[in-house]
């Protein structure tokens, strides 16, 4: 149904747009019949995990595509976060946005490493350099910025930082597959890099991720450390995990990875017509992305302006959900107010001023394969109406509240 006026939307009496739930992190699925064709031959085989043919060539060719030595693919991004913080050997603090995954900081304290928490910049999201050198004390071993929305972080202020305090500098990367910065490919900076190849992201492996680096010493410890610390059949020199990637993963990674480009030229039309469609409504912009960069757009964000929009970020996501538009306020509260961190750094939030505007504005679009370009520019419709009825809906939504993005049902 296309909404026009206030009493289009649903939280007005009217029909949802869409009848099925649109959503951010729907998964890209690339060429059916090459997977169930590797499926297939996994099961022929009977190799199914524990350094298979698929987990080979998947190793092979991200690390020939980012253009590292080496590539350790492991179960999730989370613990090849883990295991890259454990072979790096950090230890005491470490210095990490507030604005990231919650995944990002719980890799530290899980090891029971302190995530210090630092600001980012308000417009590109990212750490901020000028936030982390205050935060830099005797304790500190190691800074983790996070390449946020695939925007490739202030690489040369975050190296010459940790060079002049003797950090390693590892990066979080989860966001940010096939994004290069002035001609450099995201994977090789810093002393190590993580990708999550989660089904949510625009290359997936079901669940996945992988350490990239340059350092053979780090990839030889990483490669024990995920195989419970064995070196040969019977020798194990550390205490290992199980990180492993299996097969099934393996072969869907590879299956993404070739339609990468495809998904890449849908996620930057998408982009742009959501640009396209929102252009003009006050309060409501799209992130910008850096000239000089290559990007993977694969999340749409958004940024509602409390001061310039009518109607506040929280009340518009009620309005989209009521529609089957299921946007997301990633990373909301911020990582300094979830547990354990709101307990253990209670004051955390009044030196992270741009960390705390950020988490109240963004809202993140449902974008990928599956969305047409009718379906963007019914969504951007719906927040057009919503905005332009401001004080009305607002008024009405305050009589009969409809939070509807509690409501986690898929
Ligand atoms: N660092 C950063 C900066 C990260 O963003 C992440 C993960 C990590 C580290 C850790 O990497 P992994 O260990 O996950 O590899 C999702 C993802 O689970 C997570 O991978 C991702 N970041 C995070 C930003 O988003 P949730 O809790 O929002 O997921 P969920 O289940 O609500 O799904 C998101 C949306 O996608 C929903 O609208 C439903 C839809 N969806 C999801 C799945 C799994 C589908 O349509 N189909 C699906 O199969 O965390």
């Amino acid at each position: 149904m296309r909404k026009t006026k206030l009493h289009d939307l649903v939280v007005a009496g009217g029909r949802p747009a869409f009848d099925e739930k649109l959503h951010v992190g729907r998964p890209n699925l690339g060429d059916r019949e090459k997977l169930m064709q590797r499926l297939n031959d996994v099961l022929d085989r009977r190799w199914l995990t524990n350094a298979g043919r698929y987990l080979c060539e998947f190793e092979q060719r991200v690390a020939g595509f980012v253009n590292t030595k080496h590539c350790v693919a492991m179960c999730n991004g989370e613990s090849a976060l883990q295991i890259a913080i454990k072979a790096l050997g950090l230890k005491g603090e470490v210095i990490v946005p507030a604005f990231t995954f919650v995944a990002t900081a719980h890799a530290l304290q899980w090891q029971g490493i302190t995530p210090v928490f630092a600001d980012v910049d308000p417009v590109t999201h990212l750490i901020d350099p000028a936030s982390i050198r205050q935060l830099i004390s005797e304790r500190t071993t190691g800074i983790l910025a996070v390449h946020l929305w695939g925007q490739p972080c202030p690489f040369r202020e975050l190296e010459d930082l940790a060079r002049a305090h003797g950090l390693k500098l590892l990066f979080d990367a989860a966001h940010a597959f096939g994004c290069a910065r002035e001609g450099r490919m995201i994977g090789g900076f810093g002393d190590a890099e993580v990708f999550s190849f989660h089904a949510t992201k625009f290359v997936n492996s079901l669940e996945g991720g992988a350490i990239v680096t340059n350092n053979d010493e780090l990839a030889r410890v990483a490669r024990m450390m995920m195989n419970f610390g064995f070196v040969g059949f019977d020798d194990v020199r550390y205490v290992g995990m199980n990180a492993k990637m299996n097969e099934f993963s393996a072969a869907m990674g590879l299956t993404s990875l070739e339609a990468m480009e495809k998904f890449i030229s849908l996620n930057e039309r998408n982009y742009q017509l959501y640009r396209k469609f929102l252009h003009g409504i006050p309060g409501v912009r799209m992130l910008e992305y850096r000239p000089s960069g290559r990007f993977n757009y694969q999340y749409l964000v958004a940024d509602v302006a409390p001061q310039e929009c009518p109607i506040l970020r929280d009340r518009l996501l009620d309005v989209l959900w009521a529609e089957n538009v299921m946007a997301r306020r990633y990373f909301y509260p911020g990582v300094h107010r979830m547990e354990p961190y709101r307990t253990l750094f209670p004051d955390a939030a009044i030196r992270l001023p741009n960390t705390e505007r950020v988490c109240a504005g963004v809202l993140v679009l449902p974008t990928g394969e599956t969305m047409a370009p009718e379906d963007i520019e019914r969504v951007c419709e719906i927040i057009r109406v919503s905005v332009q009825s401001g004080g009305e809906l607002m008024r009405l939504l305050e009589k009969s509240p409809c939070r509807v993005h509690r409501d986690m049902t898929r």
